[in-house]
């Protein structure tokens, strides 16, 4: 066995960057009950404060994620200098094409073209707020899909997609890319219109290389090997972010990390396989989650460290013993190397890191010190609901 090469994973872990979902600061729930918690932000700004912290206590969470049109402001560019000052700066704009009325039988795939018309016009607003807060991505979900077989045209719906995916395409500017986001089935039960990775790959090798796939954690049916997917999309080229969560019977939005830190370990061990943690890489390390009953910042922060752990892990795979195992037919051997790396407790290691840094060695306890939570419950009322604040 050969001992890895702490400096560099210290290096590795110093560097990356995980950027948090201004949604997940809000109010959330389930389709029966969104429970308020007090003190939640009531702005796009106060969203921002609250990252701040995040940022603060952990150092690797610099950019916040927006998504349009719960985050409008008049001035996007006195939100990205609110960003600035507060040591942050705007990341991943996220598209909603999902949430008016007109969108019943979808959006870009709509069979009405003026509906398709609408959607269109709003992605392609979402990229001029990317010319106006410098951010690189523009991050595609689509709700749309059918309920039930023959309700529309299955190709005529794909024809309509790629026709939309283009006009947004043509309209990026330098630096910027689109990131497609895939989801097996929900809120459509019979098809959905960009369902899985395969599908999401298609358009985006057309597209072009600013065209890239996300994978959302949470999107895939059980047993579904997505560290396989990582590293096929990785070798393609055609990666661009992860949307980070947990699962455990659909698209929960749980803290990543929690209800399967195993699969997240063997996640980012295809992305330090693949070369794709440094930034110069371009994925895109973002959460997209809810915390529906958990106080909010300090679950941002434990996602966060969840995320830190797994890539600890993930470096300290001994990668030439690995290989030898491999290369010899050791079955156990090579199972065995990798369940030593995940094996190995990681904290001390990034607790080191942190002080190293100037930081608090727990961040979820430096939060709890530092009044913040109280300080908001004090200030705040009428906190608001996450995705309906437009
Ligand atoms: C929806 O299931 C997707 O995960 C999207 O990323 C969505 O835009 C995000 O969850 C905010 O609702
Ligand atoms: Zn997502
Ligand atoms: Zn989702």
């Amino acid at each position: 066995m050969s001992d890895p090469d702490l400096t560099a994973v210290e290096a590795a872990l110093q560097s990356q960057r995980i950027e948090t979902p201004s949604w997940a600061y809000g109010n959330s729930g389930t389709r029966f009950k969104v429970f308020a918690q007090p003190g939640v932000p009531r702005t796009p700004e106060e969203k921002l404060d609250d990252a701040a912290r995040v940022h603060e206590h952990t150092g690797v969470a610099p950019s916040v994620a927006l998504h349009i049109p719960w985050d409008k402001v008049d001035d996007y560019g006195a939100l990205a200098a609110h960003a600035k000052d507060r040591g942050l700066r705007l990341g991943t704009i996220n598209a909603n094409v999902f949430q008016d009325d007109d969108y019943k039988l979808g959006s870009v795939t709509h069979p009405d073209a003026a509906v398709r018309r609408k959607a269109l016009d709003h992605l392609l607003e979402c990229v001029d707020i990317m010319d106006a807060t410098g951010s690189r991505d523009l991050k595609l979900w689509f709700a749309d899909g059918t309920n039930y077989p023959g309700q529309d045209d299955i190709r005529a719906r794909q024809d309509r997609l790629a026709e939309s995916l283009t006009a947004v395409y043509d309209r990026l500017g330098e630096g910027q890319r689109m990131l497609l986001e895939y989801k097996f089935f929900e809120p459509a039960f019979y098809t959905t219109d960009v369902p899985d990775w395969g599908t999401a790959y298609a358009h985006c090798l057309r597209l072009g290389p600013k065209a890239q796939v996300v994978v959302d954690t949470g999107h895939h049916a059980p047993g579904t090997n997505i560290e396989f997917i990582v590293a096929l999309l990785l070798r393609e080229g055609k990666l661009g972010g992860f949307d980070f969560n947990s699962r455990f019977y659909a698209d929960d939005d749980l803290m990543v990390g929690s209800a399967d830190p195993f699969q997240l370990f063997r996640i980012m061990y295809e992305v330090v396989r693949g070369g794709a943690l440094e930034e110069d890489a371009g994925i895109a390390f973002m959460l997209d989650q809810c915390h529906n009953i958990e106080p909010k910042i300090p679950a941002i922060i434990r996602s966060v460290m969840n995320v830190q752990e797994a890539t600890a892990k993930a470096l300290l795979v001994d990668r030439e013993t690995l290989a030898v195992a491999q290369r010899s037919g050791d079955v156990l051997g090579a199972n065995a190397v990798l369940m030593d790396a995940y094996n190995t407790d990681v904290r001390p290691l990034l607790a080191r890191i942190r002080q190293e840094r100037g930081l608090g060695p727990d961040p979820v306890a430096a939060y709890h010190r530092s009044g913040w939570a109280e300080k908001i419950t004090g200030e705040r009322k009428g906190g608001r609901q996450a995705g309906w604040g437009a």
